[in-house]
């Protein structure tokens, strides 16, 4: 493990950084670099090593994030949805046939892996989902659109949402499939132009009597795929919350540099009590953060019920590198909104943790049902 997270750092340090304004401009990560990602195996990071993967436990696959936080988010993203919520369905759903078709592909980064459930007229409300797909003898035939899909343009396959039981609209009327990108009816949308995270591609996905074999349905279930959905979730929310914590140390390092060598009234302006405030605050926040990630990790290691810590953390974490952003760019007062430094890049880029896989108010609202409901007993 040591060796891979050395492997990661000096990866991050001698080949990612030095191409983050490369990426940011040509909204492109080099085939040269996705490569070298393959090779280092951080598409297979989750994938059981029956499969070709690397198996990594939440907590090592948390202490591999901080890491790959340390630069872009762009960087995660593209390896981010095959380790996380593009592949875990079927790891933690599928059937063993499911697994032996897919996961060994995805392990090696041959098949990029991406999650559709988010719709024009679904998001927070992700049981509301209209995505429709009718039993047609030993196939679904699937209609509809997904929208946001992260990856979906470089996807060879999706884990995907769709309604199998129209007289149920909500959760219980959900099924997840595993959909070969290249299946005939699939169409893409232009790419989504976005505030930040320039390097990572989001795009609708357009279902038109898209022919799916019965044999896809994760776990061979109809009426579960919510809950699959929702155990992906659970797993991506720590993932997210531990990049929030490695892009939260890069900022925070990169403002603490500044603040040394930057010199304001004859002295450093690290000197000044108003700024030792302001890298105080990130620092004690991103401590909280690293502890409350290692611990929701360690806790769905051992097999608990993590709804409530991958949640707590998620929203702790993303909230957090958003204030340690906020600051950075104020600790480098001019130079923090000018484009040079990178600073407003970061600045801009971690405004999405708040928002995917579960927004800040999705979050509290999963922690308060939690609680009331162990509360009540039930
Ligand atoms: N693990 C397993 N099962 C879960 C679960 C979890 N973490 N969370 C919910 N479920 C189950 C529930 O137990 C329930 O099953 P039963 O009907 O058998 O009791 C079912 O799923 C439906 O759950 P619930 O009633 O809580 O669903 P709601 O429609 O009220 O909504 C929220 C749940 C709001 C939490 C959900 O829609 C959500 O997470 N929304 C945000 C979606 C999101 O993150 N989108 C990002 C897109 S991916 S980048």
């Amino acid at each position: 493990m040591n060796v891979l997270l050395d492997n990661v750092s000096r990866f991050v340090r001698e080949r990612l950084v030095p191409n983050e304004e490369r990426v940011a401009e040509t909204d492109e990560i080099p085939a040269d670099i996705v490569d070298d990602m393959k090779a280092l195996g951080l598409f297979g990071l989750t994938i059981p090593e029956q499969y070709g993967g690397l198996d990594l436990t939440m907590e090592e696959e948390v202490r591999v994030m901080f890491e790959l936080g340390k630069t872009s988010p762009a960087f995660r993203s593209i390896i981010g949805t095959t380790v996380g919520i593009g592949s875990q369905g079927i790891v933690i759903d599928g059937t063993d046939e499911q697994k032996q078709t897919w996961l060994p592909k995805m392990a090696t980064g041959e098949v990029i892996a991406s999650f559709a459930l988010t719709e024009p007229e679904s998001g927070s409300d992700a049981a509301s989902l209209k995505t429709r797909a009718k039993r047609d003898g030993d196939h679904y035939v699937i209609n509809g659109t997904k929208r946001f899909i992260t990856n979906a343009p470089q996807a060879g396959v999706f884990t995907l949402m769709a309604r199998t039981d129209p007289d149920n609209p909500r959760a219980g009327g959900i099924t997840a499939f595993i959909v070969d990108a290249k299946t005939p009816g699939i169409s893409f949308g232009k790419r989504d132009s976005k505030m930040g995270q320039k390097g990572a591609h989001t795009c609708d996905v357009i279902f038109e009597d898209c022919k799916v074999p019965v044999a896809n349905v994760i776990g061979g279930k109809e009426g579960v795929g919510f809950k699959t959905a929702m155990k992906v979730l659970d797993k991506g929310r720590i993932h997210i919350a531990a990049i929030c914590v490695g892009v939260a140390q890069r900022v925070l390092d990169d403002a603490l540099r500044y603040a040394i060598e930057r010199k304001q009234f004859g002295q450093p302006i690290a000197e000044f009590q108003l700024i030792q405030a302001m890298l105080a605050d990130s620092q004690a926040e991103l401590y909280a953060a690293r502890c409350m990630v290692v611990d929701a990790a360690r806790k769905r290691d051992a097999g608990d019920n993590v709804s409530t810590e991958a949640s707590c953390a998620k929203l702790f974490a993303s909230e957090m590198v958003g204030r340690v952003a906020d600051r950075a760019v104020q600790i480098h007062g001019g130079a923090g909104y000018v484009a040079d430094y990178g600073v407003e890049r970061f600045y801009r880029d971690v405004r999405l943790f708040r928002i995917y896989e579960g927004t800040t108010q999705i979050q509290q609202i999963v922690i308060a049902r939690n609680m009331i409901r162990a509360a009540s007993g039930q």
